[in-house]
């Protein structure tokens, strides 16, 4: 008999293709996206089914006007996608990155994952060797070690540079797929208003080491406005409280 999986306790037989099917969240960071949404609906569910997960679609809106906060949106996600189902692994996607390669798993592996390694809008480069924006991948295990994402970044840039430090200082690695095979297409863009570059985010990510367990998943707080259910995803319209001033 073969041991069970890792991840899943299942049984693997050496002729079944996927070992164990990951219990697959997607989560999706949005604010009047809607039509890079239905692109990426039309695209990226087929290579999800391809791909023959267990998965379900969350995307997390923020409500009203005030500053983005693309990593505590994500951390909502988890959190509300546990309380539907067993999840047990957590792919954070912008909804605009769409994957270019059937072989590229929307799965967790040892390490936290990063996926969008080689961007067209970035020359099918890696821009730096710790990043981790766009999309990722992390097991519930694995988010849950570094306490989620970091609630507090306000406008563009530095929460996943951050979370980067969280998985290197919780003694983790990013794992990756090679450049051919993590290979994907932004939808062209315009930055959207209420989201310009937090200019504190230089400053924050000298402090990430000591922020880790005061700041995160153990201290979320949101407000739930309509949960809706669409045949492809779940939108989840929360107020984010942003702060005054
Ligand atoms: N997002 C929204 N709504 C917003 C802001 C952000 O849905 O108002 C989400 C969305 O999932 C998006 C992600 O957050 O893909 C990341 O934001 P982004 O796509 O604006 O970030 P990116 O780094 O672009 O791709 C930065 C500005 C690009 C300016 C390009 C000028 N050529
Ligand atoms: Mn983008």
């Amino acid at each position: 008999m073969n041991p069970p999986c890792a991840r899943c306790g299942k049984i693997v037989y050496p002729t079944e293709k996927v070992s164990c099917l990951d219990k697959v969240a997607v989560i999706i960071p949005f604010r009047n996206r809607y039509e890079h949404l239905t692109h990426w609906l039309h695209y990226v569910q087929p290579v999800l089914m391809r791909q023959q997960l267990d998965y379900g679609v969350y995307v997390i809106n923020q409500d009203g006007d005030g500053a983005f906060n693309r990593a505590k949106l994500m951390n909502i996600g988890f959190v509300e996608a546990l309380k539907e189902y067993d999840y047990n692994c957590f792919v954070f996607s912008d909804v605009d990155l769409v994957p270019i390669d059937d072989r590229n798993l929307y799965r967790c592996s040892d390490h936290p994952r990063h996926l969008s390694v080689a961007v067209d809008k970035f020359n099918f480069i890696l821009p730096y060797a710790t990043i981790f924006g766009g999309v990722s991948a992390l097991s519930e295990q694995q988010f849950l070690k570094v306490n989620g994402f970091s609630n507090t970044f306000w406008g563009w840039g530095g929460e996943d540079d951050d979370m980067s430090q969280r998985i290197s200082y919780r003694r983790m690695f990013i794992s990756r797929p090679d450049s051919v095979t993590g290979r994907y297409k932004m939808i062209q863009h315009k930055r959207d208003s209420h989201n310009d570059p937090n200019p504190r985010r230089g400053q924050k990510l000298t402090e990430t080491y000591f922020n880790i367990i005061k700041d995160g998943l153990s201290t979320l707080s949101y407000t739930v406005r309509e949960i809706r259910k669409d045949l492809l995803y779940t939108l989840v319209t929360v107020d984010v409280q942003v702060p005054a001033g």
